[in-house]
């Protein structure tokens, strides 16, 4: 027997995933929490309907969400993933020997039970790391409380809905910036050029308004809608310092220094949109 699950985001688009059997199917305090193993695409996580991340795809994301602002600040020593209770991030941060320090402040402790169980063979336990340090706490508070504090801030959200909506505010990303260091660098989860073009616009026009040199760059990655999804560089720092930083130790499935790249390059309507 096999099941479709199919996901509908947006009224006006729907993508499906065959699935072999459910893992787990939970209504947390704060959301609906589904883990399948699915046909191709090995464990993934669902919340509230939408799939966060595959074994297969999480690549995309993982790697390029970390690494650019990771590699455009050089030697990061302290690190805050907003969200990110998956432990996907929280990995490729962790491949950094300057890092000392990493808080994941993550809303859901179920998020991060889960997935321990059932992305293991994908991510290891990056939690049993000493520098790994588990925050359940709405990341607002964290983020007022922290001025200068971060090297690096990594903002891997769900999609703007319901409580996840003020993470994509100028109020967010006024307060991520003001707990950066003077040449730190973020990176948030912003969504797809062609179904959030006028979001992404109010966010580059915020990101602009309190950095010198915000950028936005593009994953690929099959199972979000449109097969991919953005991400907003944030940082007085250019992300183009970071192709003069080699990698981190450590295997990397996505990204290389052409990627690194070519991910800065957007489709001409989305370049004139936000760049004009
Ligand atoms: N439309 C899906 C967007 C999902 C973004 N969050 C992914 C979390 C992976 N750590």
């Amino acid at each position: 027997m096999s099941i479709w699950f199919t996901e509908e985001l947006h009224p006006y688009y729907r993508k499906g995933i065959r699935v072999k059997r459910v893992l787990a199917d939970e209504q947390t305090q704060y959301q609906h929490l589904q883990f399948v193993e699915t046909e191709f695409f090995g464990n993934a996580m669902i919340l509230d309907g939408i799939i966060q991340l595959t074994e297969r795809d999480n690549i995309g994301y993982h790697e390029m969400i970390v690494h650019v602002p990771m590699l455009a600040v050089g030697q990061p020593k302290r690190v805050l993933i907003v969200g990110g209770g998956d432990g996907g991030s929280l990995q490729q941060v962790l491949r950094y020997p300057s890092v000392e320090e990493v808080v994941v402040c993550e809303l859901d402790q179920r998020v991060v039970d889960l997935s321990r169980e059932h992305f293991a063979a994908s991510f290891g336990d990056p939690w049993a790391d000493p520098r790994a340090k588990l925050l359940v706490r709405d990341a607002f508070g964290f983020l007022e409380e922290n001025p200068g504090q971060f090297d690096v801030i990594i903002s891997d959200t769900t999609d703007p809905i319901g409580m996840a909506e003020r993470l994509f505010s100028d109020e967010f990303y006024k307060l991520m910036v003001r707990a950066l260091t003077p040449n730190g660098a973020a990176a948030t989860q912003c969504e797809q050029p062609f179904f959030d073009t006028a979001l992404i616009k109010e966010i580059y026009k915020s990101a602009k308004a309190l950095t010198k040199n915000p950028a936005y760059y593009y994953a690929n990655i099959p199972t979000y809608p449109g097969g991919g999804i953005g991400f907003m560089y944030v940082s007085n720092t250019p992300w183009e310092n970071g192709l003069k930083t080699p990698l981190p130790p450590g295997v990397n499935n996505y990204i290389n220094s052409d990627i690194h790249k070519a991910a800065f390059a957007l489709p001409e309507f989305f370049r004139r949109e936000l760049y004009e």
